[in-house]
């Protein structure tokens, strides 16, 4: 039996939001948080005395890595070695080969695969448990297939190492793309990739696995980060997933207070919502709400005055309100919003059947083919969406 971590996409270096108005206390722990992920990381390695740690790729987040994450990498890597414990690393498109390198030589019991494939034992009590073959990204921007690259060992346990796109399993730009389908018929048990930030098992036996990101950077990257702690016991592999970010991004989407009251208890709320962790949210208020003209007229206020709480700190809040007017008696008004809302009326009653279609038709020729017919619905919807745009805009105007 032997254990590893497999963790990728450390981005030592990238310093995250910007933490302009922060306490230093949070400014400190978002601009370290990729440090810190990577120190966890380290850690736990030691704490489960793991068999070796696997690095695959994007480890510094640039190709011109500041003294800081170098040092903290360096660091790092000093102490898995004292441990005992071994690293398998990769360069991937963040931090190819061709950076430029401190003069330094990496401390024992380090690994980096260069830019031709090699395959590297592992061994224990004698035993070759495994084998470990990677290949790094020669310069950022790799086009070529480089799974091709690696071929498997012919002892104990195979392992591949490679940072790459695999075909489908995320939306970023195609570096180094891959194929699943090759990939489980390669030979390998087990592929150890990075590039995708979000965790996932694309296939078991073999596994094919992105550990994900260890600390999320940005808005996008929600929800706990991590490694994966992996069990190989014959032919059994488990994964377990092991958070490492020093915090969390979220996407709150509350509906919008309608009174002073409401909206005090909702940004208090927020420390309480956290749970106990250390939360970053992007927060988004929705719906119509008395409170409309305020919220428009003082969001900076209201962001400044609720920036952080013990728990959390706000990114940023965002408005996606309307204002709490009653529409039927806008509709009987002689004004221009009362005109606009009778005609969506009327556009409404008419659905799919003539004006709308002829009015959409010439930038249907245009894109000709790529859009369906619109059905009864999506008129419905794109009138409805028209309607919330157009008093919005009419109640914005008023307020100014
Ligand atoms: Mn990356």
């Amino acid at each position: 039996m032997f254990r590893f971590i497999h963790a990728a996409d450390l981005h030592l270096g990238n310093s995250g939001p910007s933490t302009s108005g922060f306490s230093k206390q949070w400014a400190d722990l978002i601009y370290k948080a990729t440090t810190t992920a990577f120190s966890n990381l380290i850690d736990k390695a030691i704490e489960l005395n793991v068999d070796f740690v696997i690095l695959a790729g994007d480890v510094l987040d640039t190709a011109n890595p500041n003294l800081n994450s170098q040092l903290d990498l360096f660091a790092g890597l000093n102490k898995l070695s004292r441990a005992g414990i071994q690293v398998f690393m990769a360069g991937g498109n963040h931090d190819p080969l061709d950076l430029k390198k401190a003069q330094t030589t990496l401390p024992e019991g380090v690994h980096l695969f260069g830019e031709r494939a090699e395959t590297i034992p592992f061994v224990k009590g004698g035993v070759t448990l495994a084998e470990i073959t990677g290949i790094s990204f020669p310069v950022a921007k790799v086009s070529d297939d480089l799974s091709r690259q690696l071929v498997p060992g012919t002892k104990g346990f195979q392992i591949a190492v490679l940072h790459s796109n695999v075909k489908g399993a995320g939306k970023k730009e195609n570096y180094a793309p891959s194929k699943l389908e090759y990939l489980t018929q390669s030979g390998f048990d087990y592929w150890a990739l990075g590039h995708v930030h979000t965790r996932a098992v694309l296939s078991e036996k073999p596994h094919v696995v992105y550990p994900g990101t260890t600390q999320g950077t940005h808005v996008n990257e929600t929800g706990e980060k991590g490694c994966y702690l992996v069990e190989v016991e014959n032919d059994s592999v488990s994964l377990q997933f092991i958070p490492t970010s020093a915090y969390t991004w979220e996407k709150l989407e509350l509906e919008a207070p309608k009174t002073l009251n409401e909206l005090t208890e909702l940004l208090e709320g927020l420390d309480e919502l956290a749970s106990g962790a250390k939360k970053v949210y992007r927060l988004k208020l929705t719906g119509m709400t008395p409170l409309y003209e305020t919220l428009i007229t003082d969001l900076k206020d209201l962001e400044e005055r609720f920036k952080e709480g013990k728990h959390y700190v706000l990114e940023s809040v965002e408005l996606d309100i309307l204002p709490d007017v009653d529409l039927e008696e806008v509709k009987l008004e002689e004004s221009l919003p009362g005109e606009f809302l009778r005609e969506a009326e009327r556009l409404m009653a008419l659905g799919v059947s003539s004006e709308l279609k002829e009015q959409l038709a010439p930038l249907y020729d245009r894109l000709g083919g790529i859009l369906d017919d619109l059905d009864e619905e999506e008129v419905k919807s794109i009138i409805n969406g028209s309607i919330a745009l157009g008093i919005e805009l009419f109640w914005r105007g008023e307020s100014r």
